[in-house]
This record gives C-alpha cells, structure tokens and sequence, in this order.
C-alpha cells in the first residue's frame, strides 16, 4: 500500500489507499459489476481471479431468481479465497452525458451496499471507484457521489458500519478521491 489517509466521519473512519482492492483485508469487498453478474475484465475481473470459483458458483445460483440485477442495485455472496467474508456484486452506471440519471444510479450503488453490508453483519467495507473504468464515468464527478453518499450514510443515526475504505487503483485515483473528501469533510 503506498498511500493512505483517514478521516473521522461521525464514530466511523473513511480511508482512503491505494492499492488493489484484492489484497486488503475487511469484512465486506465491494464488487463493480456488471447486471449479468457474469464477470469481466478490471476490479470485477481481479475479485474472481483471487477469489476463487465459488464466488461465481454462487451467483449462478442467485442469477435465475433475478435475472438482471439492476444498475444500482447489488447482490452478496461469499467470497471464496479473498481475504473478506462477504463480496457485495454492485452494478454501477454506464456513463452516458450525465443527465440519463447517472449521478442518482450511481449514489444508489454505494448506498444499498452499505446496507446489504451491514444486514449481513459486515462492519468494515471496501469500494472500488465504481463505474469509472470500462463504464467511463468521470473520476472527479464519481468520486464527489461517492464520497458524499458514502460519509452521509456513516453519519446517518445507529449506522453499525465503524470503517470504510477506498482502495483505489493508482496515484491519480487516490489524489482525486482524497481532494474530494477534503473539500466534503474539510
Ligand atoms: N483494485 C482497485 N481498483 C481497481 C482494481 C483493483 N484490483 N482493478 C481496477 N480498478 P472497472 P466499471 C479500478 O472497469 O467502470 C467489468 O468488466 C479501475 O482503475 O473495474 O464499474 C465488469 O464486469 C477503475 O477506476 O469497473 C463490468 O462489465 C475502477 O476500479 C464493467 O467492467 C472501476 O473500473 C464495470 O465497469
């Protein structure tokens, strides 16, 4: 891990590494998805590769009581050889203009993970910058929804989430994420 940086929000920390998110340690990874729940290349690509079959045996078993899972909307299975107990499968928006609901689909991803999460016991989680690799969204605008709905939620009363952390994949990432949580949290 090459940097990293803590913020109180409320009795809950957020942080922020870089890093990949496979190799760090938590109670709930969140996966960017795909509505398939098929896999696929970047972060959804690395949590099976280092996971192991099982996660995917698992969602072939949860795919055909859903279908699709709905962009931003999410699933949660096991996760097989990760260091973590939970994968929660989250499919974000592909980025379009902006103005097809994006930023809302977006916020919603980060919100019902942390509520599956946290239904399932979970008291740490860690997130990958949804929807800004193969589905384009803008890092700066992705990681000012990200972080607001995320440290809203953590404010929120009783929440049971005591840390989160972002890992993110690259200098770059990790500056825009880390500027973004300076300007929402001071
Ligand atoms: N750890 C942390 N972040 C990572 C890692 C990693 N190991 N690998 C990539 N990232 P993406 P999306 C970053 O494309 O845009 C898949 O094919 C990456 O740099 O993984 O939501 C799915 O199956 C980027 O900032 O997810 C879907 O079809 C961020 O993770 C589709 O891609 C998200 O990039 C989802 O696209």
């Amino acid at each position: 891990m090459s940097a990293s940086r803590d913020f109180q929000v409320a009795d809950a920390t957020l942080s922020f590494l870089e890093g990949d998110i496979t190799k760090v340690p938590v109670d709930a990874i969140v996966n960017a998805a795909n509505a398939r729940l098929v896999g696929g290349g970047g972060v959804d690509g690395a949590i099976h590769r280092a996971g192991g079959p099982s996660i995917m045996r698992e969602l072939d078993a949860i795919r055909p009581s859903i279908g699709r899972c709905q962009t931003g909307q999410a699933v949660v299975t096991g996760a097989g050889e990760l260091p973590a107990r939970y994968v929660v499968h989250a499919v974000g928006p592909v980025y379009r203009d902006g103005e097809q609901g994006e930023p809302d689909l977006l916020a919603s991803c980060y919100r019902v993970s942390m509520q599956l999460a946290a239904e399932k016991g979970a008291r740490t989680i860690t997130f990958p910058s949804i929807s800004t690799g193969v589905y384009g969204y803008p890092m700066a605008a992705a990681a000012e929804i990200a972080v607001g709905t995320v440290s809203a939620e953590l404010s929120a009363p009783e929440c049971p989430i005591e840390r989160v952390a972002f890992v993110l994949f690259g200098a770059e990432a990790f500056g825009v994420h880390v500027r973004a949580a300076e300007q929402l949290l001071g």
